[in-house]
């Protein structure tokens, strides 16, 4: 039944959102959605899904040779769909609105070490408004490993589904023993957003996305949902291969578990606990701080004082338009902390060429390297 999941005094403004969907391609954070379908959380978190298995992370540096790097890569990247993909539907029941972070929002986060996996520490910038764009940077310093990127969206509706093509791309170097590098280019998957009929909105993988090593070693990754080839929702296929001609391939499902199609072995499985992400406590966080930044809306959306969210939200909006009319007035524009926005990437130029990459070239943000020390000095 249509609006099944909607409370009864929003079934009006759902369908009315729904219409405005269908009726618009491009930026959907401008929106205005009913408060059901609002999620506390702002979008520059995100990036936090990329890390929360971090001895899976840390493993990558473990490998042999570049051939199981590149598998060791993989099964990392597989591991990390659930978080980034279903764990809005297992916290708050359904896929929900974001927060659309304002130009300049921080959010700092750590996974301690443990059992010698050593510490990985996360930056992320909104280096953008309009259209949004989140960049950031993940290390592990301890296992020289690296994950820059940035990620935006451009969104169309079709056929009852908002279909989100990602933009952007993950830069992931690791250190080798002898002081060289490799340097693995990933790519990202189209998104369907389906279920928004019934007011009950969940995310399916579509298409192919890319890991292209500097080594030569190329995963390609194909994404079915229930209906296609398997049946089941959240289905992958992976196929691992060198230019010389060897390869592996690994099926199944990506929120639970995968095999080796060749050996029967169990390749990823993300049925145990995942690990959030750790940050400072709100009195010791930077105004800039997303969790600070938004914590009268967020204690709005959860508490349910929808009022309260939105009276805090026009706050923090219209302080945004005031700074960048002053911007415009003064001639000066906002000044990034962490990253350096380029034009072009000369490394997915470089690496997305062996496969060929589709856009051939994408904006890049390089990191700064001054992330500030967890103990809270900027
Ligand atoms: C952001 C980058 C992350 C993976 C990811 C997961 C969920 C996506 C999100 C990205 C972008 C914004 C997104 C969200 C799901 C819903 C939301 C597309 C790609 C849109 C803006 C909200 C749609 C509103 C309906 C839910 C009603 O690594």
């Amino acid at each position: 039944q249509a609006g099944d999941a909607v409370p009864a005094a929003q079934k009006g403004s759902w369908t009315a959102f729904i219409k405005s969907i269908a009726s618009f391609s491009g930026d959907l954070s401008s929106l205005t959605a009913p408060p059901f379908i609002l999620s506390p959380v702002s979008l520059t978190e995100f990036p936090a899904y990329w890390c929360e298995r971090p001895a899976l992370f840390s493993d990558i540096a473990n490998a042999r040779n570049a051939e199981d790097r590149s598998r060791r890569v993989l099964r990392w990247f597989i591991s990390t769909l659930k978080g980034q993909y279903t764990s809005r539907n297992e916290s708050m029941g359904s896929e929900k609105k974001p927060l659309n972070p304002v130009l300049g929002e921080l959010f700092y986060g750590i996974w301690p070490d443990a059992d010698g996996r050593g510490e990985t520490t996360l930056v992320v910038e909104q280096v953008s408004h309009h259209p949004p764009i989140t960049a950031y940077y993940i290390e592990n310093a301890s296992k020289k490993l690296s994950l820059r990127g940035h990620s935006a969206q451009k969104t169309t509706f079709s056929s009852g589904s908002i279909i989100v093509k990602q933009i952007g791309h993950a830069l992931l170097t690791v250190g080798l023993p002898d002081g060289g590098k490799e340097e693995f280019l990933i790519t990202l998957p189209r998104l369907r957003i389906d279920g928004l009929w019934y007011g009950s909105p969940y995310i399916e993988l579509a298409e192919t996305s890319y890991i292209q090593s500097s080594s030569g070693w190329l995963s390609t990754i194909e994404y079915k949902g229930r209906g296609y080839f398997s049946g089941k929702s959240h289905t992958f296929k992976a196929v691992l291969a060198s230019s010389s001609g060897r390869s592996h391939t690994y099926e199944g499902q990506w929120d639970t578990v995968s095999k080796d199609v060749r050996t029967g072995e169990v390749f990823t499985d993300v049925t145990s606990a995942k690990e959030e992400v750790t940050v400072r406590a709100l009195e010791e966080q930077g105004d800039w701080e997303s969790r600070k930044l938004w914590k009268d809306v967020s204690r709005g959306i959860r508490e349910g004082d929808f009022e309260a969210a939105s009276t805090a939200k026009s706050k923090i909006e219209n302080e945004q338009r005031q700074r960048r009319r002053d911007e415009a007035a003064e001639g000066t524009t906002w000044k990034l902390k962490h990253f350096v926005h380029e034009d072009s990437d000369p490394t997915y130029e470089r690496l997305g060429k062996l496969f060929k990459a589709n856009p051939p070239t994408e904006d890049m943000y390089v990191f700064l390297c001054n992330a500030p020390k967890f103990d809270g000095s900027a």
